[in-house]
């Protein structure tokens, strides 16, 4: 039975060979041309980063069948569940290879092993204001890890570039494994819930984490919790999170440090917050025109919004061209397990609703929900009303695919990032007369 690390020490030397094959035999090619519109336009489509955990084409969609990271695999639910476990995942995002059973029970118990947080932290989240938004509670805590990075001390004993991988994959694992405690601290400080239970070695990540929110007895939750932490985790290399976190990993900045700069890009509104923007949207336009409100007054409700200079939030993709299929995995859980929930029906009704809107307006490239436009009804469902806080979980998952991603940044000696900017002058100067 191998364990993650020893799998991944086989496969590093092998991608390295593959890395340096395909530089050789590719490496000088030209990959597309750049406009100048990209250097303005947030690099948007600009080819620039190497991930190999997952791609996004603009007509991408999930393989509904032997996929281990959607709903309704085959491989990792545990008995009596039928969602993925996100251990599961992690081992693909890592490996490219779908785990055994025995393999991610063995990763979510070392995760448990390695699930308690130091004291100082827990006294740092303690001390927070519970008016300082979760988000950046989750920040500072994670930022406060860096405390015992094996990475930065092994730096620090003088660790040769060809080892980086081991400490970074230790501290990715304590990473992952840490923050269902941080995240259940949080939830329970600011929002009043009682004293955090201990993590139970026996149970699943996210059965765990259900538990420190106060969940773990409601079945159906602990299901989200799996469906939720897997489909959240990782989105191509180049969203803000990810990038984030590839970009100060890059610095040899430590697991945590990159991770928790990730998590402040996930708490902009365009990216994660996104989630909880979608809840606060939808309580004002209940307020606004009632609950069973008719399409006129959704549509009158939509177009407000845009004509007062905001954005639909949970809907637009900087990447994807169609319905986001993680929307469309949440769809499938509420038609599964809460079809007559009156906020379900209006996500339901709004789809219905807001594409043709984005279309007339004429400006958002994609007009069809992310994931974002259903997150939040399903947690409000089983009583985690708490919109403040929905980000925290999309961080909890993130840092699955950020993790994967600077392991083997780090085992295939990703360089420092350092792209070239220009002035508007010289881009004057450089096209003037042609
Ligand atoms: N509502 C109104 N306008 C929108 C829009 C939306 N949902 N989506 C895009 N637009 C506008 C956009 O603001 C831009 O306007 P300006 O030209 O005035 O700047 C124009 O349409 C072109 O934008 P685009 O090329 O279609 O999208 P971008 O790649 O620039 O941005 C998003 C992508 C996701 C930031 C954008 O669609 C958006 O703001 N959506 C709402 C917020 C949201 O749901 N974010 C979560 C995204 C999610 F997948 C995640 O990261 N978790």
């Amino acid at each position: 039975n191998t364990t993650l690390k020893e799998r991944l020490a086989e496969l590093i030397p092998l991608e390295l060979e593959n890395v340096k094959r395909v530089r050789a035999e590719h490496g000088k090619k030209s990959f597309g041309p750049v406009i100048v519109d990209q250097l303005y336009g947030g690099m948007r489509g600009l080819p620039a980063l190497i991930w190999d955990g997952s791609v996004l084409d603009a007509g991408y969609s999930f393989p509904r069948q032997n996929h281990p990271g959607v709903p309704g695999a085959p491989s990792q639910g545990p008995p009596g569940g039928s969602e993925p476990l996100p251990e599961g995942l992690f081992w693909l995002l890592v490996t490219g290879e779908v785990p055994t059973q025995e393999q991610v029970t063995e990763l979510s118990k070392d995760w448990a092993a390695r699930s308690a947080i130091p004291e100082f932290v827990e006294e740092i989240l303690d001390r927070c204001p519970p008016t300082l938004h979760p988000m950046s509670q989750f920040s500072l805590a994670v930022t406060a890890l860096n405390h015992n990075s094996a990475f930065a001390k092994a730096y620090q004993d003088g660790v040769s570039k060809k080892e980086y991988w081991g400490p970074t994959f230790e501290d990715s694992m304590d990473l992952i494994a840490k923050l269902p405690n941080i995240a259940g601290r949080i939830y329970r400080n600011v929002f009043g819930q009682g004293k955090l239970p201990a993590i139970d070695p026996a149970k699943d990540y996210s059965h765990n984490l259900a538990t420190l929110l106060g969940f773990g007895d409601n079945h159906a939750f602990v299901e989200l919790m799996r469906l939720y932490i897997t489909i959240h985790s990782d989105h191509e290399g180049g969203n803000v999170s990810a990038h984030t976190g590839k970009l100060v990993g890059s610095a040899l900045s430590d697991p945590f440090l990159a991770f928790a700069a990730s998590l402040n890009g996930l708490a902009g509104p365009l990216h994660g917050l996104a989630n909880q923007e979608v809840l606060i949207w939808l309580s004002k336009m209940q307020a606004k025109i009632g609950e069973n409100a008719s399409d006129e007054a959704v549509k009158e409700y939509v177009w407000a919004t845009l004509k007062g200079g905001q954005v639909v939030p949970g809907y637009g993709h900087a990447v994807l061209r169609k319905t986001d299929p993680r929307y469309t995995a949440q769809r499938e859980f509420a038609l599964k397990h809460l079809p007559q929930d009156p906020l379900f029906k209006l996500v339901g009704q709004i789809y219905n609703i807001v594409p043709d809107i984005l279309l007339e307006a004429g400006k958002a490239k994609n007009p069809w929900p992310n994931v974002d436009a259903h997150s939040g009804v399903l947690l409000t469902h089983y009583g985690l009303t708490q919109m403040q806080f929905y980000t925290v979980l999309f961080g909890v998952s993130r840092a699955f695919g950020v993790a994967a991603q600077l392991i083997w940044d780090r085992a295939l000696g990703a360089p420092l990032e350092r792209p070239k900017s220009y002035s508007t002058a010289a881009i004057d100067k450089i096209f003037k007369g042609r």
